[in-house]
This record gives structure tokens, C-alpha cells and sequence, in this order.
């Protein structure tokens, strides 16, 4: 490249890297979601169209970028995360958090209609922001997303509680509020049972817990191996050959990619499913 009396511009670029070697998290959340909810007309305190759109996007990302190992979803947020091994973009901040942000907003915004088919969007679009968090440990990871699915479960008693008071109690915002202020989960869960006959338990899967995002292949007995450990111990990426590189992407490629409702919080979620902590693809599942 010739060199011009404008290159100098470059130096003032200056270096965004991640730490090398930890788990990158990606958190995206939607930019006046409290709005565009309102404005579209999202149930209270859940929309099972909005949730599940959120999903569908997540997925698209997922299978666009095979580093992601795991992703998790409540209200109008996700969390993405690459593995500590990814060396993608060499792992430039501006550049994972811009992807993930660009490629999510295009599929929520291209399965909208598949979703809400009989109210097209008009500006203001919807919009995401994202920041980009480094995890050294998978406890730190683990803990990450607990954090995540245990803020789920707190809001969502507390919005279901809170709905329940105002649709079906008669209540305004503020006495619903007064009334719930101080309350611990056993008594919401105590008002919605006694007041308005709802058991909390058998609310939906999808509302309790979030959504878990990740590639399926079929589950091994906890025991088996000790993945946690062995990832832990990595000092770098493994040194992996071309055909190795080149097996492990079509593998990757060829497992489905599934939305689940369940406990991450739990460790057999992960002991039972090593390759999300590993990174090495499982066996894929036969069809049924
Ligand atoms: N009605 C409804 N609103 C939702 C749903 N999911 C997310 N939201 C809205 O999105 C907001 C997300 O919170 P936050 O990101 O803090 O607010 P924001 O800054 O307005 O995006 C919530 O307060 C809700 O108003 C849903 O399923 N139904
Ligand atoms: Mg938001």
C-alpha cells in the first residue's frame, strides 16, 4: 500500500482486546423495550410472540457464528458466549460486540413478521445495545449464568404477582406496588395461590426460567469426564490440525440447535452436556 500524508490516522486506532483465554460474554439488551412494548401491544407481564421472537433470532446467531457455545434469554435480553478458546477476530471487542448486535437485530427484525403477522414495524425500529464481559473461570461462567436465570425468576414472580393484582385484583400500578413492596417469594407466591387460585409451579417453563440456547447432541451419564477441570487447566487453545478444525465445524454444522426452558443453575445441566464447557462436538442425536 502507498503510503500518503493521511496514513498517520491509523495510529490513532487503538487496541479493544479481550483477555485472552476466558469466557467471552456478550450481553445484548433492547434499547426502550419498555416502549416498544407498550407500542406493539406485548402482553403483560409475558408475550409468548415477543419471547419466542427473541429465540428465533438467538438461534440465527448461533448457527452464523459456531465459537458461540451457549446462549440465555429473559425478557428483552440475551447473553452469548464464546468459548475461552475462541481466537475469532482475535477477539477485538468492538468487533464481536458490533457482529452479535448487527446479526441479532437483523433476524429479530426479518422473523418479526413470522411472529407478529398482523402488526408490521415502523420507526422507531427496534434496537439493541451490547457490551462484552471476560469470565476466567467456569465457575465465574457458571456463576454469570445463574445470575442471569435467578434475576429471571425474581422478576418474573414479582411481574406475575404484580399483573395478577392489577387484571384480575382491580388494582392500580401504585397499590399493587404498595402491596407487594416488603413481600418475600413465599408471600407472592401465597397471593397468587390464595387470591387468584394460580400456582406459581405451573406457570410457563418459558417465563420461569429464560431460554437456553445451545447445540444438541445426545447427553452423557454425569461422571464420565471431567470437563470443568480440563478447561480450567487450558493454558491456550488446543492445537488443533486443518482436518480436525475442518471435522469439528461440519459436526458442529450438522447439530441441531434447540431453545430449552430449564435449570442452568443446576450442575447436571452442564455435567450432562460436556461439549458446551469442552468445546469438542458430542455425538449427534439419531432421529427419533
Ligand atoms: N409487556 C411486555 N413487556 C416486555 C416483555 N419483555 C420485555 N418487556 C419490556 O422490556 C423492558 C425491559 O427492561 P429494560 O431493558 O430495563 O427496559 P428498557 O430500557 O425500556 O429496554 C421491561 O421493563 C418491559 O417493559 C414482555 O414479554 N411483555
Ligand atoms: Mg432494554
Amino acid at each position: 500500500m502507498a503510503n500518503s500524508q493521511y496514513e498517520y490516522v491509523k495510529q490513532f486506532e487503538q487496541p479493544d482486546r479481550l483477555l485472552p483465554n476466558t469466557w467471552i460474554v456478550i450481553r445484548i439488551d433492547g434499547r426502550g423495550f419498555t416502549k416498544f412494548a407498550s407500542k406493539y401491544g406485548f402482553e403483560k407481564p409475558n408475550d409468548r410472540r415477543a419471547l419466542e421472537l427473541m429465540n428465533a433470532a438467538a438461534r440465527a446467531v448461533m448457527s452464523e457464528l459456531p465459537d458461540i457455545t451457549i446462549a440465555y434469554g429473559v425478557s428483552d435480553e440475551y447473553s452469548f458466549v464464546f468459548h475461552k478458546s475462541c481466537s475469532l477476530f482475535d477477539r477485538r471487542s468492538s468487533k464481536l460486540v458490533s457482529t452479535i448486535v448487527s446479526t441479532f437485530t437483523a433476524y429479530y427484525v426479518h422473523f418479526w413478521p413470522s411472529h407478529f403477522p398482523n402488526t408490521p414495524l415502523s420507526p422507531p425500529l427496534p434496537s439493541f445495545d451490547g457490551r462484552a464481559v471476560c469470565y476466567p473461570t467456569v465457575q465465574n461462567l457458571q456463576d454469570y449464568m445463574s445470575w442471569r436465570q435467578v434475576d429471571c425468576h425474581i422478576n418474573n414472580l414479582y411481574n406475575t404477582t404484580f399483573w395478577a393484582l392489577i387484571q384480575q385484583g382491580g388494582m392500580d400500578a401504585t397499590e399493587a406496588e404498595k402491596k407487594l413492596k416488603g413481600t418475600l417469594a413465599a408471600d407472592k407466591n401465597e397471593i397468587l395461590f390464595s387470591q387468584f387460585g394460580i400456582n406459581y409451579n405451573n406457570e410457563p417453563e418459558m417465563y420461569k426460567k429464560g431460554s437456553v440456547v445451545f447445540r444438541d447432541y445426545e447427553p452423557v451419564d454425569p461422571g464420565t469426564h471431567n470437563a470443568t477441570a480440563e478447561v480450567d487447566n487450558m493454558a491456550r487453545p488446543v492445537q488443533q490440525s486443518k482436518t480436525q478444525a475442518e471435522n469439528d465445524k461440519k459436526k458442529r454444522a450438522k447439530a441441531p440447535i434447540v431453545v430449552e426452558h430449564i435449570s442452568i443453575i443446576n450442575r447436571d445441566f452442564w455435567d450432562r452436556r460436556p461439549w458446551l464447557l469442552s468445546n469438542k462436538p458430542g455425538k449427534i442425536p439419531k432421529e427419533p
